[in-house]
């Protein structure tokens, strides 16, 4: 029983590798880091923000993330490894009031072929108990919810790389794309923070070339667990 669980394991592994590869060779769609640290999100080209409130935004640059109880630094490459550098900049949800939604809108100029899929990145944090905080991909144009709404992992005063990937459906080239988080927590200084966002066209996964490959590590397994 040990061989097999242990070749179950290298499978995963093994699984695990071929998706990072696949995030190798993504197609960036959009991209904000907050580095513009305004209240206006310059940085974002093309893209619409609003939220509820409608009076402006807390974004922020690395010295306010201290301000919100967060750390200034973050594993940017997703790698313990490597040494943290300091948070492009990083904004707050909650920016006037309790539970808020933040949404970014842009049209998608690129085409979703058969067999990629969409993949979002971003790193988060929790500034006091902000549970019940949400992230959700919708097609404005198409009316569909493309990822479902997501529950992030929120790092209580840390960033945590969270890591969503889904079906594309319908979605073709020209329809509008929105990411919206909710900010959780009861009034405007408890929040989920929100950095370093990334969605990106991607490969899914090959999963006939990989189940086989399972398989046959499995078959081997059982064959040296007979002997
Ligand atoms: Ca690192
Ligand atoms: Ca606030």
């Amino acid at each position: 029983m040990k061989t097999i669980l242990s070749t179950f394991s290298t499978a995963a592994v093994l699984l695990s590798a071929s998706s990072l590869f696949n995030v190798a060779n993504a197609s960036l769609i959009f991209s904000e880091d907050f580095s513009g640290g305004s209240s206006s999100l310059v940085n974002s080209a093309d893209a619409s923000w609003t939220d509820t409130s409608g009076k402006g935004f807390e974004v922020y640059s690395v010295n306010g993330a201290k301000v919100r109880s967060m750390s200034k630094t973050y594993d940017h490459d997703n790698d313990a490894s490597t040494a943290e550098i300091k948070i492009p900049g990083g904004i707050e949800v909650n920016d006037d009031l309790g539970n808020e939604t933040l949404s970014v809108t842009f049209t998608l100029d690129s085409i979703v072929d058969a067999g990629q899929e969409f993949l979002l990145t971003f790193f988060a944090g929790e500034r006091g108990n902000a549970s019940g905080a949400t992230v959700e991909v919708y097609n404005v144009t198409q009316d569909i919810s493309l990822s479902g709404i997501l529950e992030p992992v929120l790092g209580a005063g840390e960033w945590i790389f969270n890591s969503f990937s889904f079906d594309a459906a319908t979605t073709t080239s020209g329809d509008d794309i929105q990411i919206s988080w909710t900010g959780g927590g009861k009034n405007s200084a408890i929040s989920q923070e929100v950095a370093d966002v990334n969605l990106s066209i991607v490969d899914v996964p090959a999963p006939a070339t990989a189940a086989i490959f399972a398989l046959g590590l499995l078959g081997f397994g059982f064959s040296r667990f007979k002997k």
